[in-house]
Formats: structure tokens, C-alpha cells, sequence
């Protein structure tokens, strides 16, 4: 028997607009709604960014506070994950602005990159200052890994005594700048997992269907909303992130597999508190 699947929904991200989609939610309490959407539609988990209300990415501290308490007071026992990646150019400080009280989960993002036509700066120095913060604040790193190198700097981590097990490592595959997201670059990468290692794949664009079927079946959790793609078929705009889980959740079944509740997430993420939810 294979674990239960831990649907992540990613909600907003730093860089889809609502000039692309009507549907990106840019306020806390937007934001909020669509990771409780997506929480009712089978996610046990919510990758959160935060936008300024005009849309721009925000770090802002009192944005994620107000998500979580608006997510929290609707009922939603999500785990909560908060992005320190931000958005490329803003400086470390910023990016971990995020680390509110009430994140449970903090990104860790293995590397620089080009992404798209801009850099997204990840020196080793910033990992480990990411990383240390994480530790000091009770956190379980989700180590985001979008090409091949970035799982010998998550080696290095190890050794250096940064990370403790077990691991858990989000592949975002897709990026312009980053690995594609293939079968055969997905399948090379897992060859290089240590254990114990949960590890959990997104795939950008149009890719996030296929790469969601395909990490259900080698027995990967998954990860889908608007961050990464705003598209449930050719042409055709999501809703909302709700709508992408649904489509993981008919997979997941198709697949034999069985969604994550909140709790069993926590478990398997070793995540021992349970949040506070009205
Ligand atoms: N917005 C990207 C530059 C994360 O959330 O940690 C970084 C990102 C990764 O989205
Ligand atoms: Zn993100």
C-alpha cells in the first residue's frame, strides 16, 4: 500500500496576473478563499504567496498573518506552507518575511536559476540562512528542486548538518531556466533522492496534468494551482485553484491512490502540533 497522496495547492504564486486570468486572487482574503476552496475540493496542504492588492508580490508579514487567521477562522486545517522564494529580486530579508506565526511549512529553494528571462538568486550562503531560520523556527523545510544539480546542494546541506530527515523535496518542473517536465527528467531525478525522502512533483504550464499523473503513479505526492498553471484544458481558464485539486483528486483515485487529509499529512511531514481552526 502506498501512502496517501498529499494534494498541495498553490494558490496564487508570485507571478501569474490577472491580466492572464481574472481568477488569481491577490488579497489575503482572496487568497485566503481560494486555498479554503481548495482545501474543501482535497487539499491537505497550501503553498501560500501574497500580493500586494494591486497585484504585486508582497513578503509582507501582516499579509500572511491575515491569510492564515482568515483560512484558519473559515475552518480549513490545511497544512500551511509559506513560500521564502517570494518573488526574483526581492532581497532575503524580504523573502522571509513570510515565516509568520501559524506557517507550519517554509520553502527552501536549492539553488539560483534563470528564471523566465529574470535570475532567481539562491546563493548556497542564503540556503543556509533560509534553512537556519526554518530550524530555529519549528518549520519543516519543503526543499524546492528545479534541475538536477540542486540535489547535490541538498546532499551538501545534509552533510553540513543544515537538514535532518526525513527530507522533503518539492521537484517544479517547467521553468523556463530549470529542468522540463519529462518522464524521463522526473524518473532521474528520483534517482538521486537520500532517504528518507517524501518527495512531491509540479509541473508548469500545461505540463502540471501530465506531471501530476505521473508522480501519482511512482508513489509522489502532488502539487497544482494557479501559481504554476491557470489552464484546466486548451483554452480553457480554471476558475480557481479548486478546480485544478478536484482534476489531482480524479487522478489520484484513477491511480489507486487515496488524498491526504490535514492530519495525515502532519504525520507523514512529522509535523507533531495541530493548528487551532474555529
Ligand atoms: N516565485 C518564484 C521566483 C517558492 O515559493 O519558494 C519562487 C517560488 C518558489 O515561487
Ligand atoms: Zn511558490
Amino acid at each position: 500500500m502506498s501512502d496517501p497522496v498529499i494534494i498541495t495547492a498553490a494558490v496564487v504564486g508570485a507571478e501569474v496576473t490577472r491580466a492572464q486570468s481574472p481568477h488569481v486572487p491577490y488579497t489575503p482574503a482572496e487568497i485566503a478563499q481560494a486555498a479554503v476552496d481548495a482545501w474543501r475540493a482535497g487539499a491537505a496542504s497550501v503553498h501560500l504567496h501574497a500580493r500586494w492588492p494591486d497585484g504585486r508580490p508582497s513578503q509582507e508579514p501582516v499579509h500572511f498573518r491575515e491569510i492564515i487567521d482568515r483560512l484558519r477562522a473559515a475552518g480549513c486545517d490545511a497544512v500551511v506552507q509559506c513560500s521564502t522564494g517570494g518573488a526574483v529580486g526581492m532581497s532575503v530579508d524580504e523573502r522571509l518575511g513570510s515565516l509568520v506565526e501559524g506557517a507550519e511549512m517554509g520553502t527552501l529553494n536549492l539553488g539560483t536559476m534563470n528564471f523566465g528571462d529574470e535570475v532567481f538568486l539562491n546563493s548556497r550562503r542564503d540556503i543556509v540562512r533560509i534553512a537556519g531560520r526554518l530550524r530555529e523556527r519549528g518549520l519543516v523545510p519543503e526543499c524546492e528542486v528545479y534541475d538536477a544539480g540542486m540535489l547535490d546542494t541538498l546532499a551538501w546541506l545534509r552533510r553540513q548538518g543544515h537538514l535532518a530527515p526525513p527530507y522533503h523535496v518539492q521537484f517544479v518542473l517547467g521553468v523556463p531556466g530549470g529542468m522540463s517536465a519529462s518522464a524521463r527528467n522526473l524518473r532521474f531525478l528520483l534517482e538521486g533522492l537520500p532517504e528518507p525522502t517524501h518527495w512531491t512533483a509540479a509541473g508548469v504550464g500545461r505540463a502540471q496534468l501530465e506531471l501530476a499523473a505521473l508522480a501519482l503513479g511512482l508513489g509522489g505526492h502532488v502539487r497544482v494551482g494557479l501559481e504554476d498553471n491557470l489552464f484546466l484544458a486548451k483554452g480553457v481558464l480554471a476558475k480557481g485553484s479548486a478546480e485544478l485539486v478536484e482534476r489531482a483528486v480524479g487522478l489520484a483515485r484513477a491511480a489507486g491512490r487515496v488524498p491526504a487529509t490535514p492530519a495525515e499529512a502532519r504525520r507523514l511531514l512529522g509535523i507533531e502540533a495541530s493548528p487551532a481552526v474555529a
